[in-house]
């Protein structure tokens, strides 16, 4: 396993990648260009800039998260094939610089969401939360308000401004698409992209649906192991593989995580690692890493990953707001960075445990 961490870039981070630098085991740091949209062709400039700019500090660009999809390929709207034609040329552009792995989603409209972004905790610290009660007596004004209102000012990934302003517009352009449509529609997708993939050994990383099942009637296609397993038979390429987000399919207590993660041999391209907290139906607390202060147990979670022979990048997730930090919500560097010095811990005493 390779240990990363996500960094947005010098303007839209609080953390720089020297700091990043200095936390045991990280090699690599998760960006992207932040100020692109989704279906912007990346100017190979600015990848060449926020490369050398990680290389500065003696850190490499492990991967990118996320470049994102455009609605009209989501929604297969008529100019679909020019964006794929967009995507496929950033692809080009990610794979000329040696940049193999990419995360993406397939979630209408809106990406991750959460009722509430800092949720005081009885330690003085707060989270990201989520209560199904909450956000089933909220319209998406409502929810865009609460979100901006906790955001600290920050840009959350996925909530661009200027789409959002267009939500009702990109609410219509989905009212008639429904599962079975979005996963055709991810299908098509996919096979225009994978021979690009192929020739650049691009991994791509589809990231699970955060929380998984519908919100405000949309469809989601990646929530459990059902729908990972149809992602990955939709295209039969080493380079079509998952982001195994453990916070994201561990949202819901039906999803045995360890049992997912070893059907997914070969497959999980990509892992985010953190815990929640189960209180009640479709309603949980995000956490500290340790198994002991959430529901996911994350010694036998890193177990299945070590038992498969999981190799690639994995980066802590959302950590809790600690020490008065302010920061982008769930991407702190005080939590994260103690979130990792616990996945070392569980990953030396497992691989030595494992030899004796
Ligand atoms: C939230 C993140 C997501 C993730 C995208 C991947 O914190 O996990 O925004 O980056 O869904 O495309």
């Amino acid at each position: 396993m390779k240990m990363t961490f996500r960094w947005f870039g010098d303007n839209f981070d609080t953390i720089t990648p020297e700091q990043i630098r200095q936390i045991p085991a990280v090699k690599g740091v998760i960006t992207t260009l932040y100020d692109t949209m989704p279906g912007e062709v990346w100017d190979v400039a600015a990848i060449q800039k926020i490369k050398s700019r990680v290389e500065s500090a003696g850190l490499e660009i492990s991967g990118i998260e996320s470049v994102n999809i455009h609605d009209a390929i989501k929604a297969a709207t008529p100019d679909r094939d020019m964006y794929i034609e967009n995507y496929i040329k950033c692809l080009e552009r990610l794979g000329e610089e040696k940049i193999e792995l990419v995360c993406y989603n397939f979630m209408p409209v809106f990406d991750w969401t959460r009722s509430d972004l800092a949720k005081p905790r009885p330690d003085g610290s707060n989270v990201l939360s989520y209560d199904a009660a909450i956000v089933e007596n909220m319209n998406f004004e409502d929810m865009l308000e609460s979100l901006g209102s906790k955001s600290e000012g920050f840009i959350l990934p996925g909530w661009e401004p200027e789409r959002m302003a267009r939500n009702k517009e990109l609410f219509e352009t989905y009212a008639d698409i429904d599962e079975a449509k979005l996963r055709e529609n991810l299908g098509y997708f996919l096979k225009a992209i994978m021979p690009t993939c192929e020739k650049y050994n691009i991994k791509m990383a589809i990231h699970p649906d955060d929380p998984a099942w519908s919100v405000f009637g949309l469809p989601r296609i990646v929530k459990n192991k059902e729908d990972l397993h149809a992602l990955c038979d939709l295209v039969d390429s080493p380079c079509n593989g998952v982001t195994l987000c453990t916070g994201s399919l561990g949202s819901n207590p039906d999803n045995d995580l360890p049992e997912i993660i070893r059907s997914l041999k070969g497959k999980i391209h990509f892992a985010h690692i953190r815990n929640v907290k189960y209180l009640g139906d479709r309603k949980f607390d995000e956490a500290a890493h340790l198994s002991e202060d959430g529901s996911l147990d994350m010694y036998e979670i890193i177990k299945a990953f070590v038992d498969i022979g999981f190799n690639g990048a994995v980066r802590p997730d959302h950590g809790r707001m600690v020490w008065g930090e302010k920061s982008m919500p769930g991407y702190g560097l005080y939590d994260r960075a103690m979130g990792i010095c616990y996945l070392n811990g569980l990953l030396e005493a497992i691989r030595k445990g494992g030899k004796k």
